[in-house]
């Protein structure tokens, strides 16, 4: 049994996400950010931080995204999801597998600024200022390695876009995406993707964002 710890709209969804990509069942247990349960003995004995995901697969516990995607690769080369070491791609993909945190590192700031201050009156405009820049800036430069390709490496999809599917549905809250038309497009063709709609599925409701939109405020 593999078993995926989960919160919704995470970057859990990376692994639920690339589970469904190589036809992998899992039992899912989910959990709220907010009620203190990743910080339980039981769930940091799983994740020494107390964050998702966490996977439970061959008698193994790993947690840290990239290292689970990137386990899974090697368990499944017959998937080709990745291109293998010497392979002229390899470096790219792994390049855009940590890229995958440059781009989620300001998400996770801004989460904090806007969403998670007991007192949100704490909250600092010039640091959102600050984050929301460098968020657009690593959105850029993901748009910028995309060209005119459909996926991220030119021999088609592999496991580095699933590790910006998390981003790019949570960018959007704080980044306006009308200039990023190449992003938008291959957004909507991930979504296109039915491992995707069926991850989705599977996702939960997130309990974080409440508005569409979280524009910098006003210093
Ligand atoms: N680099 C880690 C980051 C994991 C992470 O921070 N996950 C967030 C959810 S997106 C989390 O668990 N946050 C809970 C917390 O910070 O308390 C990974 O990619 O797995």
């Amino acid at each position: 049994m593999i078993r995926l710890h989960h919160v919704p709209f995470s970057r859990s969804f990376r692994v639920l996400w690339m589970l469904e990509e190589l036809g992998l069942e899992c039992e899912l247990v989910s959990y709220s950010i907010r009620d203190g349960s990743l910080r339980s003995p039981e769930f940091l004995a799983l994740s020494p931080a107390g964050r998702v995901p966490a996977l439970e697969i061959d008698g193994l516990t790993i947690f840290e995204s990239g290292a689970i995607v990137q386990y899974l690769c090697e368990r499944h080369p017959d998937a080709s999801l990745a291109p293998e070491p010497g392979h002229p791609e390899r470096p790219r993909f792994l390049e855009l597998l940590s890229y995958a945190e440059t781009l989620a590192s300001p998400i996770e700031q801004l989460n904090m600024q806007h969403l998670f201050l007991r007192d949100p009156s704490q909250a600092s405009p010039v640091v959102i200022k600050l984050v929301t820049a460098r968020l657009r800036a690593a959105a850029k430069g993901l748009e910028d390695m995309l060209g005119a390709q459909d996926y991220l490496l030119t021999t088609g999809f592999t496991a580095a876009d699933v590790m910006m599917g998390f981003n790019l549905f949570a960018a959007p809250y704080y980044v306006d995406m009308e200039p990023f038309e190449g992003l938008r497009r291959y957004m909507t063709r991930l979504e296109a993707r039915p491992s995707y709609k069926a991850a989705r599925g599977k996702d939960g409701v997130q309990d974080f964002y409440t508005r569409d939109f979280y524009p910098v405020p006003e210093e």
